[in-house]
């Protein structure tokens, strides 16, 4: 039987399903041999993210390897600080490194207005993964949250504690804000290109919400994360396109966060003790097995998702997924094994 309708789809629509759809955080990546084989023609990451034939051939891998139920734009959020002059690169073992990052108040005020059209790459990437797929299997496109790409911008690199942005927005408080409020309408304009593009879903990813105090987090992120959903919610070309919130270990809790607005919540791992009350009907729920358990055991990794499903099961929208992004040390199989394993159950 030729499937066409999306069980993805039904569950942000809060569906109740007997069998979750799967995508995992990071499917295409380094873990794969196919991806590394590809990835090994390009000395630059985003000088790759800027070939969308590319860009689409990396996106379906996964599709292809486990029959996954979504699809998601292959790209890095940090096109747009990149957009913006801040040139950024991907060096070798290091991460992201800025060329020209934000060191000081005037910088905000400086930095160029983001050009929608200069990521066409990216549209034409999205519109290319979308003509490949089965009509089945839906898109999500991305960004990341105005903090967490405000947090790189300003750093000019990954970091575990974020130290010099800390300080930053605390010193420079209107600038900060100022930079928030920009980027915010940046991810809106480049969101609404990618769904014109062919995205039929959104995820924002909010990687460094751990950064944040409680009441910091309220400050400078939720708040534009809220605003940028509610701009989406009310442009005609993205209203009804689900929006689901990736939150990494967030201080606040959920009936906080899901003031956002967001469609769907993706809870990081150590998201556990939640209480479904408080969110049935009212948001769809994502996650969120700990990547680490595809190390181990197939036993293990049975034990653990079975507590999982258990937890979701009949949850009225439910979509499985890790707790954060697949690792490059995880063997491929795994991800065969386990996504195997939640469809037999
Ligand atoms: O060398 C390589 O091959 C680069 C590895 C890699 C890949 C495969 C990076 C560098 N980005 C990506 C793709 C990517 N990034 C995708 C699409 C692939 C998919 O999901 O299948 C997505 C959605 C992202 C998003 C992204 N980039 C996030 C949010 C998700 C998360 O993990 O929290 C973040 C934080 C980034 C920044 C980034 N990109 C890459 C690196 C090494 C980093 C820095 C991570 C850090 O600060 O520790």
């Amino acid at each position: 039987m030729i499937k066409t309708e999306s069980i993805f789809l039904k569950a942000l629509n809060k569906e109740i399903l007997p069998i979750p759809p799967i995508w995992y955080m990071r499917q295409a990546g380094r873990y794969m041999p196919e991806y590394r084989a590809v990835r090994k023609n390009f000395k630059n990451f985003l000088d790759m993210c800027k070939e969308p034939e590319v860009c689409c051939e990396l996106a379906l891998q996964p599709i292809d390897a486990f029959e996954l139920d979504s699809a998601i734009l292959f790209s890095d959020i940090l096109t747009i600080p990149d957009a913006m002059g801040l040139d950024v690169n991907f060096l070798e073992g290091e991460g992201p490194v800025f060329g020209n990052p934000i060191k000081t108040p005037q910088d905000v005020i400086d930095i160029e207005d983001f050009d929608t059209e200069s990521l066409s790459y990216v549209y034409k990437a999205v519109s290319n993964i979308k003509n490949a797929l089965p009509s089945h299997i839906p898109l999500i496109g991305f960004c990341g949250s105005p903090w967490t790409l405000a947090a790189y911008s300003i750093e000019g690199r990954s970091s575990k504690d974020f130290l010099f942005t800390r300080n930053f927005i605390k010193e420079n408080n209107v600038e900060a804000h100022i930079f928030l409020e920009k980027l915010t309408f940046a991810c809106f304009a480049y969101l609404k290109r990618q769904v014109e593009a062919g995205a039929d879903v959104i995820q924002i990813f909010d990687s460094w919400a751990n950064l944040l105090s409680e009441e910091e987090y309220k400050i400078y992120s939720l708040s534009y994360i809220t605003n940028l959903v509610s701009l989406l919610k009310n442009d005609p070309a993205t209203e009804n396109i689900p929006v689901i919130l990736f939150s990494r270990e967030p201080k606040a809790k959920l009936p906080t966060i899901m003031t956002s607005n967001s469609d769907c919540l993706s809870l990081y791992w150590s998201m556990n003790d939640i209480d479904l009350e408080q969110t049935a009907d009212k948001v769809a729920i994502q996650g969120n097995l700990n990547p680490e358990i595809l190390l181990e055991s197939n036993d293990v990794i049975k034990k653990e998702t079975l507590k999982i499903l258990q937890k979701y099961k009949n949850y009225p929208g439910y979509v499985f997924n890790l707790g954060h992004g697949i690792t490059p040390n995880i063997n491929p199989e795994k991800i065969k094994y386990l996504t195997d394993l939640i469809r037999s159950t």
